[in-house]
């Protein structure tokens, strides 16, 4: 292994950071954003087409992948990347978060949890030992604990209990994971919108020891101004050496938030999940290509846009294929969408470098005052 896993730290402006993540599978620049790759694909996209939007790395699913098509299975088949012809590194989430939103009969022990397969109802069992092996079997290169994370909002006693859980899982999935150099286990702190209990669970992953740090528990309910009111005090209760991941976020304006408030990667289904409903991201905002407006409209989607949706087709066509039911329409909006997250990352990364974080976030709002051309 020619390279550990190692996070470096290039520059702050305010509490917004710059940094680099370097893997034996490529580097990460940081903030990050991370395409979903749930089911060992970004939907309507090969792989090579997701690196040319400027992604470093993808988030895949230990839930999906053991349910279909099983992880011993990938492990045989040479492993996730190999599986799927992408080379760049690979986060994974544990398992449990899913468990709790789409699988059946769901039954929570300290042990771990049981459920039934969405897909055929099989019974299942997932632990803190089972997730580290499932990701090592999948050959993960940023491992995520295994973790509960209840729906908000959710009574304090609910929220104090799942987050000392989670806490113990910590502990088992940092002893199952070991000791494996070039591939790092990330921790997960939980605690709602409460801040002594966000507290108490940053000391207890610090006193386990992770490689990086996510932020857990947010954006599922709570809305945008509350999920701003944790990440104004979460991300400093970790280690500033760390990389910090914000889990599941989120739209436009959640992302720059979170990078105003010291958060270096995240991840969320919204540009591949919105390619695939018609809706794409440009900097004026959200657009609904199926809206009868753009049917005989010949101009791009977004004229300064240069991912091949934007450049080779109108608007007009585009809402054409999807009203059309077209595959392509799924496939150029998904491009396009993934496009503009990787762009709108760049531009917060060079904002950082240059020390004009705050001039940035004001042209980005502003540009969104606009609306659509
Ligand atoms: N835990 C895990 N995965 C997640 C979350 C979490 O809290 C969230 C919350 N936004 C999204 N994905 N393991
Ligand atoms: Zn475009």
């Amino acid at each position: 292994m020619t390279t550990r896993f190692s996070f470096s730290l290039l520059a702050t402006d305010g509490a917004a950071r710059l940094g680099r993540i370097d893997t034996p599978r490529g580097q990460i620049r940081t903030p990050a954003f991370m395409p979903v790759g749930t089911a060992a694909t970004v939907k309507a996209m090969r792989p090579e087409s997701v690196a040319e939007t400027g992604a470093d790395i993808l988030l895949g699913n230990t839930y999906h992948l053991m349910l279909r098509p099983g992880a011993e299975r990938i492990a045989r088949l040479g492993g996730l990347h190999r599986f799927m012809n992408w080379d760049r590194p690979i986060l994974t989430d544990s398992g449990g978060f899913q468990v709790m939103s789409l699988a059946e009969l769901r039954k929570l022990t300290e042990k771990g949890v049981t459920f039934r397969s969405h897909i055929d109802g099989a019974r299942h069992e997932l632990t803190p030992e089972r997730s580290m092996e499932i990701q090592r079997l999948l050959g993960s290169d940023i491992v995520m604990a295994f973790d509960e994370c209840p729906a908000l909002p959710a009574d304090r006693r609910r929220i104090e209990e799942s987050m000392r859980l989670s806490m113990r899982w910590a502990a088992r999935s940092r002893e199952a994971f070991g000791d494996r150099p070039g591939h790092a286990l990330f921790g997960i702190q939980q605690g709602g919108l409460e801040r002594d209990l966000r507290a108490e669970s940053a000391a207890a992953l610090k006193e386990i020891g992770f490689d990086g740090y996510a932020v857990g528990g947010l954006a599922v309910g709570e809305g945008q101004a509350a999920m701003f009111g944790v990440l104004d005090h979460a991300p400093a209760m970790l280690p500033a050496d760390r990389p910090r991941y914000l889990m599941g976020v989120g739209k436009p304006d959640d992302i720059v938030g979170a990078v105003k408030r010291g958060i270096d990667m995240m991840d969320c289904v919204l540009p591949t999940r919105s390619g695939r409903t018609g809706q794409a991201f440009t900097r004026r905002g959200a657009v609904n290509i199926k809206n009868a407006r753009h049917q005989e409209d010949p101009r791009p989607l977004d004229a300064d846009c240069g991912c091949p949706a934007c450049r080779d087709y109108s608007r007009a066509y585009l809402h054409h294929l999807f009203r059309a039911g077209e595959i392509l329409s799924a496939m150029l909006l998904t491009w396009h969408n993934l496009h503009y997250f990787q762009e709108l990352m760049a531009g917060m990364r060079e904002a950082i470098a240059a020390g004009r974080f705050a001039a940035w976030e004001a042209e980005f709002h502003r540009m969104r005052a606009l609306g659509d051309i």
